[in-house]
């Protein structure tokens, strides 16, 4: 099995983490973002879109991080990160979902504009985003996670699953895009939880939003 990421990228981190949750072995390629090397005709080869994370398993290539986060999390027992039943799945899916949509459109945008100077989202660099609406997503989705945090420890089905990893990585670097999350206490609370957890390791940026300033 074989996984182009990059060091700094949070949907390949996702990845990462999980593999570390699960023990799962597997050889990495390192895709240097900032040299566009993924906007080479090589790389577009292996993901059209332009973009890691990227996992080859035998004849399968899978080139989204959800996709492969479902993919690993069956093969290796289902529960608890993913799910056998129908209900369970979709309450998964549906933070899997707002984490491709809100999180990634909105926190995710806001830290790729303000740390690394381009939109992260796949677009060729010379094209710049404004980051206004990154802003107010990104402060949205903070709000609505948080509130639907106040009266759980999880984000579904009562424990961890694919679901946390899939939110987690753009909301606790959500500081590097110049957003604070002092005024979401339910927020604070479940990163501290997903940090605890066994084979739990940092990203660059968790514990010092300004090292890309
Ligand atoms: N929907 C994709 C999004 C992947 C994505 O946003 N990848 C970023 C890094 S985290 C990327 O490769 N960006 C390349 C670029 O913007 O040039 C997923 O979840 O895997």
């Amino acid at each position: 099995m074989k996984l182009y990421t990059y060091e700094e990228s949070g949907n390949s981190y996702k990845v990462r983490l999980l593999m570390s949750f699960l023990n799962i072995d597997c050889e990495k390629i390192d895709v240097d973002l900032m040299q566009a090397v993924q906007h080479q005709p090589e790389f577009l080869a292996v993901n059209p879109r332009g973009e890691v994370p990227v996992l080859v398993d035998d004849n399968l290539t899978l080139r989204d991080s959800a996709a492969i986060l479902v993919y690993l999390a069956n093969k290796h027992g289902c529960e608890p990160w993913w799910s056998e039943e129908a209900g369970e799945q979709a309450a998964i899916m549906e933070w899997m979902a707002f984490a491709a949509s809100w999180v990634q459109y909105g926190v995710f945008t806001a830290r790729a504009i303000v740390s690394f100077g381009i939109s992260g989202n796949g677009i060729p660099h010379e094209f710049n985003e404004d980051i206004a609406p990154s802003t107010i997503r990104g402060k949205r989705s903070l709000e609505i996670l948080d509130e639907h945090l106040t009266s759980r420890e999880w984000l579904a089905c009562g424990r961890p699953t694919i679901g946390d990893i899939a939110v987690f990585p753009y909301v606790a670097l959500a500081p590097m895009g110049n957003f604070s999350l002092d005024s979401y206490q339910a927020i604070v609370g479940w990163l501290e939880r997903v940090k605890s957890l066994p084979g739990f390791f940092p990203i660059a940026g968790l514990d010092d939003a300004d090292y890309r300033k």
